[in-house]
């Protein structure tokens, strides 16, 4: 097993370490661009990709232990409910495919229920995230084998090196929220051709609920969400020569009901000026950068998006108190 995660962990070896730094560089290009982009535009925004760069990433990890944020404990428990129905209903599954490596717990859970499960293929732009993700799993699940696949999974094409066998697709989280209705049905596309007929894909999304529940989820009282928002801020200046006073700017989490989302922003508290790479951006006060969206469907409302990119509902679950819901689909 240590030899499947192996190219991952090796970053001594100097032509990894080389391509490492190239993906670093062209990663860092891709933020400049988007960023000197989105900005010279109205409305301004940032594509929520960036939000996850190391401390980022760290800070999400410290938002899904929130008591206002119900998603992460909510699928996590579901899982543990209905692991063995999903087992079932994915049949033989021995492949299983996740798009985006996210908590190893959750991923575990799923683990346990698949009993002929011999492969686990994650997929993630972050391969230090990736690699600590495979060797958890490859320790905590004797005999399974680990391919783990550097990459966006919104655009990844084949599945390289992975063997053959009934595949199992996992996309938890409510990730795919982050994306709009045209583009999930996309994402959706693509999965199906990534993972072929007669695979199943089990999909975590978040449902449309009161907003007493809904906006503190996306503005705790510690202001940890807040702190992660404002990091998009601090990474420009980090990495591209930016500087954004991160106390003159302020996180708004807003409902459009009509989008069925929460939209997030980072508000100009004062009328200011910010340099980025040498250009400059004027901000009047009130003036906000859109930073995320993240949609919430009713079941069936995801079941028509996920029958318009060619996949079949199955079977959707949800936990007692309407918060979550977990959808797994199949491809005929
Ligand atoms: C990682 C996209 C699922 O939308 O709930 C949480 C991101 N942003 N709080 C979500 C997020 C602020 C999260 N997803």
């Amino acid at each position: 097993m240590a030899s499947d995660i192996s190219s991952l962990l090796a970053e001594d070896r100097p032509s990894a370490s080389a391509a490492k730094a190239a993906r670093r560089e062209a990663e860092i290009a891709a933020f400049a661009e988007a960023v000197l982009d989105g900005l010279a535009r109205r409305p301004r925004s940032i594509p929520s990709r960036f939000l996850y760069d190391a401390v980022g990433s760290t800070l999400f990890e410290e938002i899904t232990k929130l008591k206002e944020y119900y998603p992460t404990r909510t699928e996590t428990k579901m899982l543990e409910t209905f692991g063995a129905e999903i087992a079932e209903l994915a049949g033989d599954a021995d492949i299983l495919v996740e798009f985006g490596s996210g908590s190893s717990r959750k991923t575990s859970l799923l683990i346990d229920a698949l009993d002929a499960l011999h492969t686990y293929v994650p997929i993630d732009v972050s391969e230090s995230f990736l690699a600590e993700a495979a060797k958890r799993l490859a320790a905590q699940h004797a005999g399974l084998t680990v391919k783990p696949l550097v990459g966006d999974f919104t655009r990844t094409r084949t599945l390289i090196g992975t063997p053959r066998g009934e595949k199992l697709g996992f996309f938890s989280g409510s990730t795919i929220g982050n994306l709009t209705h045209e583009e999930a049905k996309a994402f959706l596309e693509n999965a199906a051709q990534l993972l072929g007929r007669g695979s199943t894909f089990l999909i975590g999304v978040d449902l449309k609920k009161s907003l007493d529940i809904l906006i503190p989820a996306y503005d705790d009282a510690d202001g940890v969400t807040a702190a992660f928002s404002l990091n998009l801020l601090a990474r420009v200046n980090r990495e591209l020569d930016g500087d954004f006073d991160t106390t003159k700017f302020a996180h708004v989490a807003l409902y459009n009901a009509d989008k069925g989302r929460i939209e997030i922003y980072l508000e100009s508290l004062t009328d200011q000026k910010v340099n980025v790479l040498g250009r400059g951006f004027t901000f009047s006060k009130g003036e906000r950068i859109h930073t995320e969206n993240s949609h919430k469907y009713a079941v069936p409302e995801f079941q028509d998006l996920a029958s318009a990119a060619g996949w079949r509902p199955v079977e959707a679950w949800t936990d007692n108190d309407q918060l979550f819901s977990l959808h797994l689909l199949r491809l005929d």
